[in-house]
């Protein structure tokens, strides 16, 4: 699993008192625990972004050190960061979980019978090169990322290695790695380089509306006779963009809606509320601009 984003900070016009966006983020993780609290899995790994932010909220710390704590009793865990958590996670999730591993700087490590290439994020591909390679010296089972690889696609965006400083392509890869579990690409998918694969689980719970469509998912790998891997699709609060009022009635309750074009007005935001939908904040467009050319 990946890029959860805990601690996420948002409003949203006529949300009930007291609820947090942060409280979706941590339910998308926990459903995605799920298996691993029922003793359905050997291992869980999350390949970084656990927090939204780098210095995350007091209270998004303590409910992760909760979860993990909770999950450490139950199964080895391995977190890695992201981008988003740049100064690391030793100095907030700490290291004295039992059973959770806390992996900073990259590494190889040996867990739950498995060899591990643990890599966190890099902004050069070529120092990400050179830290995959003494990671996974020796050989490992799965190589973990949290990085942009050539070929990914975010919408209507291709990454491409050379092009984008950050971006990895078959060519930093090590070699012999076969299987590779990376972060930071949110719509989930999976790529093939060679015999390698390389899979995307994608975010837990969405995280800006661009998502708005995407299916939220874990990915879960069964290493038996056959080696194969399959998408778990994860409940997640509906989003929704709504261009013009004849929408209306399309609009679930609960579900978080952005309201464009012809749909932003203070009268259909009212009417979307009233049908039990939270509405992104959004602000006039600027009236003194409008008064000025009026002169
Ligand atoms: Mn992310």
């Amino acid at each position: 699993m990946t890029d959860t984003h805990l601690g996420v900070d948002r409003w949203f016009v006529g949300s009930p008192r007291g609820w947090r966006r942060a409280d979706d983020h941590l339910a998308s993780l926990r459903a995605a625990l799920a298996p691993a609290f029922a003793g359905e899995v050997n291992l869980v790994v999350h390949t970084g972004d656990l927090f939204d932010r780098s210095l995350p909220p007091a209270r998004a710390i303590e409910e992760a050190r909760v979860l993990l704590t909770e999950l450490g009793r139950c199964v080895p865990v391995v977190v890695m960061p992201g981008n988003h958590d740049r100064r690391g996670l030793l100095g907030s999730v700490g290291s004295g979980i039992s059973g959770v591993q806390v992996v900073d700087e990259a590494a190889r490590v040996e867990v739950a019978g498995l060899r591990l290439g643990v890599v966190p994020w890099l902004a050069l591909a070529a120092d990400w090169a050179s830290a995959a390679a003494r990671a996974c010296a020796g050989g490992v089972d799965f190589l973990l990322a949290h990085q942009a690889f050539d070929g990914c696609r975010v919408n209507r965006f291709t990454f491409r290695a050379g092009r984008h400083p950050d971006t990895v392509g078959p060519e930093h890869l090590p070699k012999g790695v076969t299987r590779v579990l990376s972060g930071h690409i949110h719509p989930r998918q999976s790529l093939r380089y060679g015999e390698a694969t390389v899979v995307f689980p994608g975010s837990s719970e969405r995280t800006s509306f661009t998502e708005a469509d995407e299916v939220k998912s874990t990915v879960t790998w069964e290493l038996d006779r056959e080696v194969r891997w399959v998408f778990t699709a994860l409940p997640v609060r509906p989003m929704q963009v709504v261009a013009h009022p004849s929408a209306l009635g399309t609009i679930q309750a609960d579900t978080l809606v952005r309201l464009t074009g012809a749909a932003r007005t203070r009268e259909f935001e009212r009417e979307v509320v009233r049908a039990g939908a939270w509405v992104e904040p959004w602000k006039e467009p600027d009236r003194q601009v409008a008064l000025f050319s009026m002169r």
